[in-house]
């Protein structure tokens, strides 16, 4: 098969003649091709079946021990101008990155096939929808992508009727560190990522388009790609409101996105919806609001910390039709990881016998993919073209001192002010040390594609006249006491502070004035 886009032919041809695949093959996203692709990495051992009766259609797959996140330091941003790029990237020339990772591609793809995958982030028909087309060696990627995108034929009518398309070309390589490269040529609207098979590196829809290319796009069309999660609340009325929530990665962007309601709320009538959990791109729209979609059709999860208390609703869509990645396994293979309930595993994340107390049984950043639509929170609304109505945006880190549960910005600037000096200890997300405090502007600094001086102005730009823009807020659920214990409870009981917030939007409730912004007012809890 080809395409009736005679530049998306030539570009395949062009990577294949590079990269010297075996065969190329044109992905439909059907249900067909992901049967034949599913066999075939059972029969390579690049996936094993999970349990039928407990997890049926679900699988696991363990990746090489050295490939198990991020690597910022091995992620670049490819400008003609190293201005362009800013000191919040690692920068290289174009000539010299394309001449370094071309030359790690040639022949790359030998003995394998080549695989052509056009995808749209976003709903198929929504304005702000974009699209792209990877390429890849990898049919692991190829099951990811098409529960993480709008994959296949739809997309491709699209990038066929608008005739342009992100494009970006990925191999597993030799999965050797020392030739892993994840490479971004904003001006050139392309991506190039060899040597590793994990998520974030692998699955070019999600943080190389959807945020790094997303984001310089972005600025120059004059709207928002943001590392936010979108949930709506429902209020007893029936009205809904809509919050973009940042936080760095495994700050709990997942569990707030799926927050179910404490009981006392439930009774009362309130709800809570899931559009997205990860990004969010962001457009004015004429009433002069700020108009959202979640690019992603699927949640890439952490799988450790997700349990019933957590987050009830993540494991209810996990149980079919999921793939597991570097998570443990039951006697009864069944896939499991800390924090999911009290029983002990068989095997650990690298296929080795499990030694109780020799360690964490899953890794820290194993994962789950799954299409969205099984979450039980999942609402159609996360399919509207339009896209919904933004009433709130959220900043937040994981803080063990200093910084207060919340707190409300003075107004937009003062906002932009607050999301560019957020900090956060880091996380296995991204290879490198785990609980160090960093500045992670809008929870962007992995994933800003552009110079941070000209995003903050890119924010700050939107404050025009006749823009309705959101109420911005700051957050702290990790806030720890003297007994090291966590001060706040979090999980459902975040919907207090959710619930705060959209009284302020609606001048509802009075603030406390203080140096730092809006504080809620002390009340006494009446007993
Ligand atoms: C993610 C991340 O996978 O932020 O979402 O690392
Ligand atoms: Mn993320």
């Amino acid at each position: 098969m080809t395409s009736k886009l005679a530049t998306l032919n030539q570009w395949v041809q062009e990577v294949a003649a590079l990269t010297q695949p075996d065969r190329i093959h044109w992905c439909d996203g059907s249900a067909a091709e992901l049967q034949v692709l599913t066999q075939l990495m059972l029969d390579r051992g690049d996936l094993q079946a999970l349990n039928p009766e407990t997890h049926p259609d679900c699988y696991l797959h363990r990746s090489h021990p050295s490939d198990v996140a991020r690597v910022e330091h091995l992620t670049f941003v490819c400008t003609r101008h190293p201005e362009d790029a800013g000191p919040n990237n690692n920068w290289m020339h174009p000539t010299e990155a394309h001449a370094e990772i071309d030359a790690l591609f040639a022949g790359c793809m030998k003995g394998r096939t080549l695989y052509v995958i056009p995808y749209c982030m976003g709903p198929i028909d929504s304005p702000i929808a974009r699209c792209g087309v990877e390429i890849t060696d990898s049919p692991y990627v190829v099951a990811n992508m098409r529960l993480m995108t709008r994959m296949g034929d739809a997309a491709l009518a699209r990038i066929e009727r608008e005739g342009h398309f992100v494009r970006g070309l990925h191999s597993i390589g030799d999965l050797d560190p020392a030739r892993r490269f994840i490479m971004h040529f904003p001006e050139e609207l392309t991506i190039k990522s060899i040597g590793s098979g994990y998520g974030g590196n692998a699955l070019l829809g999600k943080k190389c388009h959807a945020l790094r290319i997303g984001s310089w796009q972005a600025r120059s069309e004059g709207w928002l790609a943001e590392h936010m999660l979108i949930v709506g609340i429902e209020n007893p009325q029936g009205e809904t409101h809509y919050i973009a929530a940042a936080f760095p990665s495994a700050c709990g962007k997942t569990n707030l996105a799926m927050l179910i309601p404490p009981e006392g709320y439930r009774e009362a009538g309130w709800k809570v919806w899931t559009i997205g959990d990860d990004i969010c791109w962001m457009s004015p729209g004429e009433d002069g609001r700020l108009w959202a979609i979640n690019p992603e059709a699927g949640f890439f999860g952490v799988a450790p910390g997700t349990g019933a208390k957590t987050n009830a609703n993540a494991l209810a869509m996990l149980n079919r039709e999921a793939i597991f990645t570097n998570v443990a396994v039951t006697a009864d293979n069944q896939p499991w990881w800390e924090g999911l309930d009290e029983r002990v595993p068989t095997k650990d994340w690298k296929g080795n016998d499990y030694v109780p107390g020799s360690g964490p049984a899953a890794h820290p950043n194993s994962r789950f993919t799954v299409a969205a639509k099984r979450c039980p929170s999942w609402t159609p609304k996360a399919e509207d073209a339009r896209g919904v109505p933004i009433s709130a945006i959220v900043f937040g880190g994981r803080r063990e001192s200093l910084v207060p549960l919340v707190f409300e910005a003075r107004d937009w600037t003062h906002g932009v002010l607050v999301g560019a000096s957020m900090a956060s200890e880091t996380t296995a997300a991204a290879t490198g040390a785990v609980g160090v405090v960093r500045r992670d502007s809008m929870a962007m600094k992995p994933f800003c594609g552009y110079n941070f001086g000209d995003y903050f102005a890119h924010w700050l730009s939107f404050d025009q006249a006749g823009a309705k823009l959101p109420k911005i807020f700051h957050v702290n659920w990790f806030r720890k006491g003297s007994d090291g214990k966590f001060l706040w409870p979090g999980f459902g009981d975040n919907l207090r502070v959710l619930e705060w917030m959209l009284k302020r939007c609606e001048g509802r409730v009075e603030a406390v004035d203080t140096p730092v912004g809006q504080l809620p007012q002390r009340r006494r809890l009446e007993s």
